[in-house]
């Protein structure tokens, strides 16, 4: 059951552009670890140790040992209703009415089907040399040498993540995503790591209706148009049969 805080429930209008942001919540009924929160990541292990630049640095092993202990779990997990859906929102509004950025790096929106997208924070299964910048996808699990070695130069090749002081990648795709939006749909993210959290405020400063999709409030639910409580696997379908665009 949609459970809908504040303002009535809107329909997409078939000539509206649709943005959505998407965070781990998205695909935590898949089976993939969120990171905050009670069964969350960063409540077992710290952000500072694995993922940042230094952290890397430090001990590339211990880095590289918890990227594919992350990497084994995600192997088995599949795309959830939510990922689902969100195919089919890009399948019925066509490539200039739909755009997804995901801060996940989990893979599952390409698995799902989702193809106008773009990963902020990375891809878990791809790895770049530390100094010759030779980029590969690689979906082996377990690794077979940790820390993996570029095979053409034979430097340390890392995780193709993006860490805490590092530049999230396609920002400028995602910020004009953000300003053009007729409406923007928030869908299981805290809100608390930037700039990625900017998105949704710089569509709703610039006129987008804002649909946020969460087991709970966080503080991009002051300013939502609709907040939409449970979990996403069930209320992003039920809202998208109700909301969909009579023809397009
Ligand atoms: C459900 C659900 C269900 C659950 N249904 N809902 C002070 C010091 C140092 C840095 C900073 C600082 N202050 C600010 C910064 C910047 C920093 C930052 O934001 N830090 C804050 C945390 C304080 N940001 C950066 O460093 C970024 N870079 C940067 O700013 O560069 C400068 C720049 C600025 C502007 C333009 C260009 C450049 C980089 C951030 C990189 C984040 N990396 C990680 C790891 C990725 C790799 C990996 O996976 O290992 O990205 S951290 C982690 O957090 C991951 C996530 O993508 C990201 C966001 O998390 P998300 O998705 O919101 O997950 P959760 O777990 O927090 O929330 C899940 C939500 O779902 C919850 O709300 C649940 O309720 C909900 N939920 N199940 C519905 N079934
Ligand atoms: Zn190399």
């Amino acid at each position: 059951m949609l459970l809908l805080i504040g303002g009535t429930m809107r329909k997409i209008d078939v000539s509206d552009v649709v943005v959505a942001l998407t965070g781990a919540g998205v695909s935590a009924e898949s089976g993939v670890p969120t990171f905050r929160g009670e069964d969350g990541l960063w409540q077992r292990y710290r952000a500072e140790d694995l993922a940042t630049p230094s952290a890397f640095m430090r001990d590339p092993k211990l880095v590289w040992e918890w990227y594919d202990w992350r990497r084994g779990l995600i192997a088995k997990c599949k795309p959830n209703r939510a990922h689902l859906t969100l195919a089919e929102i890009e399948q019925t509004l066509g490539p200039d009415g739909f755009f997804l950025i995901t801060q996940n790096v989990d893979g599952l929106h390409h698995a799902a089907g989702s193809r106008q997208l773009v990963e902020i924070h990375g891809d878990i299964w791809r790895m770049w040399c530390v100094r010759c910048g030779y980029e590969v996808e690689d979906h082996t699990v377990p690794l077979p040498e940790l820390p993996p070695k570029c095979p053409r130069c034979g430097a340390l090749m890392r995780p193709g993540v993006v860490w805490f002081g590092e530049t999230p990648m396609g920002m400028d795709r995602a910020f004009a995503a953000a300003r053009t939006a007729d409406m923007f749909l928030v869908i299981g993210t805290s809100g608390v790591v930037y700039p990625a959290a900017e998105l949704p405020t710089i569509a709703h400063k610039a006129g987008a209706y804002v649909v946020e999709f969460n087991l709970k409030r966080t503080p991009i639910s002051s300013y939502a148009d609709e907040v939409i409580l449970g979990p996403v696997g069930e209320t992003l379908p039920e809202w998208w049969e109700k909301a969909r665009p009579e023809s397009r």
